[in-house]
């Protein structure tokens, strides 16, 4: 692995650059502490800058003038964030104290850091491996408390630890079998092939279930996604604005009055959800009031279609008609293809006399809540059963699901194709040397997964996305 070329430290404003009571100043390298103690003031002995102890001191410029009064955390190599020695200076914020301290640990020989390079010489240093590491940076972004969740798994390292049993397994494996290739004149078989499909086979289910990790790591970082579909007028915009509990979008008695998808986010149990509100669906080119309401309702189908929830919203003081049908068979047909995701019949406007014959689903085909988006009732139960749609996705039964980013879905896939190649060669049959090669690119696959194998592009491309200074 190679990372920055150079061994100098770096130094950088780890909290955020403005107006602020702290600002925090973190310097990593060998030397860190040499750098501080040229700002010290003379009189401060070396003995009362001791490792992991706060210190109340002065900092000074090169020429002798105050910078700030501080305090300062310094910790010893191999004790620290990055393995390195690492001080912590924490300063009064705002815009100038931080950049002159700077300043001045630049002028002592160091030099600013690119971002993310604190965690980049941990994970050189040993500190973390690529997941821990890109769990760092997710914590920094989460949004919402289930993610944050998931985060905190992955830094604690409970996936590292499950990836590198498998590791193991596959090294055993493939060690076995590539013993029996080197006595291959002797017709002797080192592996058990029965006991190796049976561990494969198991690996590969194992995968299966961490690939499906993926949807909802996504969900968890930009929220699950329900999608508000109906005809025009049954009040899509008003569920929309009752269910954020503000106005957000124009509801009015004219049908057709949204004409574009709009989403905001919502917070339901600690579960981050993204609303999306859409134009009402019609189909008579008649009614329609031209090419943007027809791109508007292209949109609404797009959103039915990517939606994990989607709420079939009719006007239950009106008799259902076809277009209901139409309509609802559509949302059903989309749910069944996804294969996942719920339709919620959200029966609108309860507070105004029910119509003789509302449209209905058959029972048990979609749940259904009476609500009346003017007055807010029926909100809460619809709230509940939203969550209650998503739950399954969210808690997937069996071992527990980890959540992936795309990265490591894509390591993921390349593994679980080699090793489908090596259960077919195992089926087949075929001698060793098949198997091994495909079980040594699972192995490979596992190891880019947690950044043992790993190229200076990838980490380029994990690191530009963290802030400096971390
Ligand atoms: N009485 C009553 N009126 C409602 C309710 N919900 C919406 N409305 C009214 O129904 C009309 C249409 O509401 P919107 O929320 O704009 O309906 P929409 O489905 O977004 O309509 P389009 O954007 O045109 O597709 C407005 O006059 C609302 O005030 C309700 O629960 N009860
Ligand atoms: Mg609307």
């Amino acid at each position: 692995m190679s990372l920055s070329a150079d061994n100098l430290t770096i130094v950088a404003l780890a909290t955020p650059p403005g107006r602020g009571s702290i600002a925090c100043v973190r310097l990593s390298g060998p030397q860190a502490f040499s750098a501080v103690r040229g700002l010290l003031p003379r009189d401060k002995s070396a003995e009362s800058f001791q490792s992991n102890r706060v210190v109340l001191t002065w900092l000074y410029s090169r020429s002798g003038e105050r910078l700030d009064q501080v305090t300062l955390v310094r910790y010893q190599k191999p004790h620290s964030y990055t393995g390195e020695d690492v001080v912590e200076i924490f300063c009064h914020g705002g815009r100038l104290i931080p950049n002159l301290i700077i300043e001045q640990l630049c002028a002592q020989g160091c030099r600013l850091a690119e971002p993310g390079e604190f965690t980049q010489r941990a994970l050189l240093h040993g500190k973390l491996d690529l997941i821990q590491a890109e769990a760092v940076a997710d914590l920094v972004e989460a949004e919402s408390p289930a993610y944050l969740h998931r985060a905190l798994a992955h830094l604690e390292g409970a996936f590292s630890r499950r990836l590198g049993a498998l590791r193991e397994q596959l090294l055993h494996a493939c060690a076995l079998l590539e013993l029996g290739l080197d006595f291959s004149e002797e017709d002797v078989e080192f592996a058990d092939r029965a006991q190796i499909q049976r561990e494969l086979l198991q690996l590969d289910e194992l995968i299966a279930h961490l690939l499906k990790g993926f949807a909802r790591g996504q969900a968890l970082k930009e929220g699950w996604r329900i999608a508000i579909i109906g005809k025009p007028n049954v009040g899509k915009s008003s569920l929309m604005n009752a269910l954020l509990k503000y106005d957000r979008v124009i509801v009015s008695a004219i049908p057709g009055t949204t004409r574009d998808t709009i989403d905001e986010r919502l917070f339901i149990n600690g579960l981050l959800f993204r609303l999306i509100d859409t134009a009402g669906i019609r189909e008579h080119a008649r009614d329609l009031a031209g090419e943007i309401e027809k791109i508007g309702i292209e949109r609404s189908r797009a959103a039915a279609q990517n939606a994990d929830v989607i709420l079939f919203v009719t006007d239950d003081s009106k008799d259902g008609d076809e277009a209901d049908r139409i309509l609802a068979q559509e949302c059903l047909d989309l749910k069944n293809k996804n294969g996942r995701g719920a339709v919620i019949h959200t029966r609108n406007k309860s507070d105004l006399p029910a119509a003789a014959k509302p449209f209905l689903f058959d029972k048990e085909t979609a749940h259904a809540i009476r609500v009346s988006a003017l007055s807010g009732a029926g909100i809460d139960a619809l709230e509940h059963a939203i969550a209650g749609a998503v739950m399954p996705l969210s808690n997937l039964s069996g071992a527990e699901v980890q959540h992936i980013n795309l990265r490591q879905k894509l390591c993921l896939e390349q593994a679980r194709t080699a090793l489908s190649g090596a259960l077919s060669s195992l089926e087949k049959n075929l001698s060793a040397e098949f198997i091994t090669v495909d079980l040594r690119e699972v192995i490979h696959q596992l190891g880019v997964l947690v950044g043992e194998v790993t190229t200076e592009d990838v980490l380029g491309e994990i690191f530009s996305k963290f802030c400096i200074g971390k």
